[in-house]
């Protein structure tokens, strides 16, 4: 649970977890991620050039944008000056633009990463037994990060994604984008140990994380930067992920196509506009609805529904019975397509969950009549 609005940044969120009936005795540690910034999101917010599009004119969030660079901002490889001449407003990043291809990601950069509000000077230690089997709640609630969660020298095994349950998939590091979570089964050795899990940023060095260890272990430091860069956040899990209950098979009813635009003076949009600007997607309760994501930006969206969870049903990779979500990586200049059944009438945002996207434009509504 978390605010939906800048203060979010400023750690106004906390791990909610419901209980499955058929959770059995696994124990269940909680890994909640955030990133932190002694800055506030009003300061980085004028940093990235940006205004807050909720903040209406003249208001605290609409601060006159500063120099680029200053206040630790992060550019990385985007060069804000040629991204902003010669395009015109609207038109956005378009594939086969060349030079304008390059990808990026962690446009701010934090002061700390924070492992259920800890770094790794002080982690949190969290006592297991040898042969335990534990369950990893893991939550991303950073407001502008995306992680890699590595479980180390134990395999983990993904029986649930944003809390809708997966056909089990083994692996050691799965990608988590801001507002999505994951849940890892883990069989700690019977000689028992040390062992920790990592979450390292996205396309960095910078790692954050928790330590299991059985009674008695040593515990080593370690270090809060990592040997070697992340990868960028891709849609490969989803791609290999099933869900555990399908949608039932039935022919779409409705499908929109919404294109994610980047625009000069850090504004995000759908189909060209921004949040207020925005044209709701109208549908009726009942019908099966298909969502086409398109990408030109440089950046990766994690885009996030409110009200449902759909099923991912296809990327470049082709049509598949991905995973159940709320919030999906839609990766620079990759489509991604979303399909649900619109059940519950009302008036349901649906947006980008980079906070400073979100703020800044990229936010529609569903609206099910
Ligand atoms: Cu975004």
């Amino acid at each position: 649970m978390h605010s939906h609005q800048l203060t979010e940044q400023q750690l106004l969120a906390a791990p909610m977890i419901t209980r499955e009936k058929d959770a059995g005795d696994l124990r269940d540690v909680v890994l909640m991620l955030h990133d932190f910034a002694f800055r506030s999101p009003a300061e980085i917010l004028a940093g990235l050039g940006g205004s807050d599009a909720h903040a209406g004119h003249g208001s605290a969030g609409a601060s006159p944008p500063r120099a680029s660079g200053s206040g630790g901002i992060n550019h990385g490889d985007m060069n804000h000056g040629a991204r902003s001449s010669g395009m015109m407003p609207g038109m956005g990043m378009m594939p086969g633009m060349g030079a304008g291809m390059r990808i990026h990601a962690n446009d701010v950069s934090y002061d700390a990463y924070l492992a259920n509000d800890r770094t790794l000077d002080d982690p949190e230690v969290i006592r297991v037994d040898k042969g335990e089997r534990v369950r990893l709640r893991v939550i991303n609630g950073a407001t502008a990060t995306a992680f890699f969660v590595d479980t180390g020298s134990i395999e983990a095994t993904c029986i649930a994604v944003d809390g809708s349950p997966c056909q089990p998939l083994k692996g050691r590091r799965f990608p988590l984008a801001q507002g999505q979570r994951i849940d890892l089964v883990l069989s700690l050795p019977g000689e028992g140990g040390t062992f920790p899990i990592l979450a390292q940023v996205e396309a960095d060095i910078r790692q954050t994380g928790i330590v299991l260890a059985t009674s008695g272990a040593t515990i080593a430091k370690i270090g809060d930067i990592a040997r070697e860069a992340a990868p960028y956040a891709t849609l490969a899990l989803d791609e290999k992920l099933r869900a555990l209950v399908p949608l039932p098979e039935r022919k779409v009813d409705r499908t929109f196509r919404l294109m994610l635009g980047e625009e000069a003076g850090y504004r995000w949009t759908i189909n060209g506009r921004v949040h207020g600007e925005h044209q709701p997607l109208d549908v009726r309760r009942g019908e099966r609805i298909a969502i086409m994501f398109m990408n030109p930006t440089s950046m990766m969206h994690p885009m996030h529904l409110h009200g449902h969870h759909f099923q991912v049903a296809g990327s470049r990779a082709g049509q598949f019975a991905g995973p159940i979500r709320d919030t999906v990586i839609v990766p620079p200049h990759t489509p991604v397509m979303i399909v649900f059944d619109a059940e519950q009438p009302g008036r349901w945002f649906l947006h980008c969950h980079h906070l400073y996207h979100m703020a800044t434009g990229m936010m529609t509504e569903l609206s099910i009549s």
